[in-house]
C-alpha cells in the first residue's frame, strides 16, 4: 500500500490493538482535536474546556443520540509538545472491541479522518520532530522480537545512525567546498585542490561508508534471526536435536532412516538471539522422488545457514556419505555435535577430529537430553564472536533500506575518486560529490522521494 493523504487534517485511531483488555486509546491529532474532544467529552468534575497536558475524568457520549457510551480518562496535550508536534488527544476507553469501535465512530462523525498506518508518526517526521531513521526506529520498537533487537532500535530512536551520517556529510563538504571554490573563482588566482588529497579524503569516506554497510549485516542477525541448519546423515538424530533445543516434540522421530524428508523450521529466542532452525531431511543419496526433493531443499537451507549444527552418530563408524557431507560444508561455519552417548561408543574423538580438525565437539545424547544446556551456550558464543570479530567497536543500526543507500553513496563516491585519476574536468567531480550528499540525506529524510515515505511509513501498524 502507498501512502497518501492530506498531510494537515485531524486524523484518528485506534492506538492500542483490537480485543479485550484493560483499557484501550483511542488517538486523536491535528487542528481540530481539541473541538472534537470537547464536542464528545462530559467531564464529571471541573471546567468543560479542556487543559494541555491534563488528565481529565468523564464521559465519551454521542452528540446525536445523547446517549453515554464510556467512562473515560481523557488527555489533551497542546501543540508543540506532542508526538507529532501538533494537538492531540488521547481518551483511555474500556478495552472492548464494540466500546472502542463506538468511540472512535463518534470521533470519526465529529470531523476526524481514520489514520493510515503510521500517519502519526509521520507527522512527526514531517513536523521535523524525527527524522526519517528515528522515524524507522519506532516501527522497529513495535517490532522488536528479543532484547537484542529492541536495543538496536532504541540506538536508531536515539539518532545513532543519523549522526553517523551527518558526520559523512559534513567530511564530504570538506571535500566539496574547496573544489567548488576553485571552480567559482577559477579567473582569480586559486590553486587546484589537490588531486591526491582528494582522492584520500573520498577514501576515508568511502572506508567509513563500508563500516556501516558491514554494520547492516551484524543487525540483520539481530533483527531478522541467525539461520541455524540441522545436518547430518540420516538417522542421526537431527530431528530430535530439534525437539530438543524446542523443548518439544516438534518433529516425527522414528528408527527408520529417512523419516524427514519437508523441511522443519522454528524459531528459538537464546539469550536475546532469535535463532531460526531448520531441521531437514538427512543429506544422502535421495532414494526415491519424495526424498529427492527433500534432499534438494535441505541442500538450499545449508547454503543458506549462517551457522551448521553437525550431527554425527557416535554409534556408528564414520562412512562416506558422512565425509560427503564434511566435504559438502567445506568453508562453512560448523559446531559439530556428536550425538547417543548413551549407546556404545564406534566412533572415536580421534577419527572425528580427522575430518573437522580443530573445532569444538560437543557430546550429547538427544534422546535423554545430557549436553543440550552446553550446546546451547556454544551456540549463542559462537554468534556473538562472530559479531565481535565484524563489528569493531560501537553497535550502529542500519537497516536494508539504509544500506541500499549506502552502497549507491560508494558506488558513486569510487567512480569520482577513479574520474580524478584519470583527470576528469573538476566541475565534473563537483556534481557528482554533490549527488552523494543528496543520496546520503535520503537517510535521514531530507532528500526522501515522496513514493519512498509512503512505503516505509505503510509498515507500521495503525495509530502509531
Ligand atoms: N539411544 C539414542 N537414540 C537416539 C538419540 N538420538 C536419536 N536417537 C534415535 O535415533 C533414531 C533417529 O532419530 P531422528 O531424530 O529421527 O533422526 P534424524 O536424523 O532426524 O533422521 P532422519 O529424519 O531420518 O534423517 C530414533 O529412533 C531416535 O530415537 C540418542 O541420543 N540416543
Ligand atoms: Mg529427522
Amino acid at each position: 500500500m502507498v501512502f497518501q493523504g492530506d498531510d494537515t487534517d485531524t486524523i484518528a485511531a485506534l492506538a492500542t490493538p483490537y480485543g479485550e483488555s484493560g483499557i484501550g486509546i483511542v488517538r486523536i491529532s491535528g487542528p481540530e482535536a481539541k473541538r472534537i474532544a470537547e464536542k464528545v467529552f462530559r467531564p464529571k468534575r471541573g471546567p468543560a474546556l479542556l487543559q494541555s497536558h491534563q488528565i481529565r475524568y468523564g464521559e465519551i457520549v454521542d452528540p446525536k443520540e445523547e446517549g453515554i457510551i464510556d467512562e473515560v480518562l481523557l488527555t489533551f496535550m497542546a501543540a508543540p509538545m506532542t508526538y507529532t508536534r501538533e494537538d492531540v488527544v488521547e481518551i483511555n476507553c474500556h478495552g472492548g472491541f464494540f466500546v472502542l469501535q463506538r468511540v472512535l465512530e463518534v470521533v470519526l462523525r465529529e470531523g476526524a479522518r481514520e489514520a493510515l498506518p503510521g500517519e502519526f508518526t509521520k507527522r512527526a517526521f514531517l513536523a521535523g520532530r524525527i527524522d526519517l531513521a528515528q522515524a524507522e526506529a519506532v516501527a522497529d520498537i513495535i517490532q522488536a522480537k528479543t532484547e537484542e533487537g529492541l536495543r538496536l532500535a532504541r540506538e536508531q530512536l536515539r539518532g545513532r545512525l543519523s549522526q553517523e551520517v551527518e558526520g559523512l556529510r559534513g567530511e564530504l563538504l570538506g571535500i566539496l567546498v574547496p573544489i567548488e571554490a576553485y571552480i567559482d573563482f577559477s579567473e582569480e588566482d586559486i590553486d587546484p585542490p589537490s588531486m591526491e588529497g582528494v582522492r584520500e579524503g573520498i577514501h576515508r569516506i568511502v572506508a567509513k561508508v563500508d563500516g556501516l554497510i558491514r554494520a547492516y549485516e551484524d543487525g540483520q542477525v539481530y533483527r531478522d534471526g541467525v539461520k541455524v541448519a540441522i545436518v547430518g546423515k540420516t538417522n542421526a538424530g537431527k530431528s530430535s536435536l530439534l525437539n530438543q533445543l524446542l523443548e518439544r516434540k516438534r518433529a516425527i522421530v522414528t528408527a527408520i532412516p529417512g523419516t524427514t524428508t519437508d523441511v522443519i523450521e522454528e524459531v528459538i529466542n537464546l539469550s536475546g538471539v532469535l535463532i531460526r532452525l531448520t531441521d531437514m531431511a538427512g543429506l544422502r543419496d535421495p532414494m526415491g522422488e519424495v526424498e529427492q526433493e527433500g534432499v534438494k531443499l535441505a541442500e538450499e537451507k545449508v547454503s543458506e545457514a549462517h551457522l551448521i549444527l553437525l550431527v554425527l552418530d557416535r554409534n556408528r563408524p564414520l562412512d562416506d556419505e558422512d565425509r560427503r557431507i564434511f566435504r559438502e560444508l567445506e568453508g562453512k561455519k560448523i559446531i559439530v555435535v556428536l550425538n547417543k552417548i548413551d549407546l556404545p561408543p564406534r566412533l572415536s574423538e580421534e577419527d572425528v577430529r580427522g575430518e573437522v580438525g580443530n573445532r569444538d565437539i560437543y557430546p550429547i545424547s538427544a534422546l535423554r537430553g545430557d549436553g543440550i544446556e552446553g550446546l546451547k551456550a556454544a551456540l549463542v558464543d559462537a554468534i556473538a564472536k562472530g559479531r565481535a570479530r565484524s563489528e569493531g567497536g560501537e553497535f550502529i543500526p542500519v537497516n536494508l533500506r539504509h544500506k541500499r543507500v549506502l552502497e549507491r553513496a560508494k558506488e558513486v563516491l569510487e567512480g569520482v575518486s577513479e574520474g580524478l585519476e584519470q583527470r576528469i574536468p573538476w566541475d565534473l567531480a563537483a556534481i557528482e560529490t554533490r549527488r552523494v550528499l543528496d543520496t546520503l540525506g535520503e537517510i535521514v529524510g531530507e532528500t526522501t522521494s515522496e513514493e519512498v515515505l509512503g512505503e516505509i511509513f505503510s509498515r507500521f501498524c495503525i495509530g502509531k
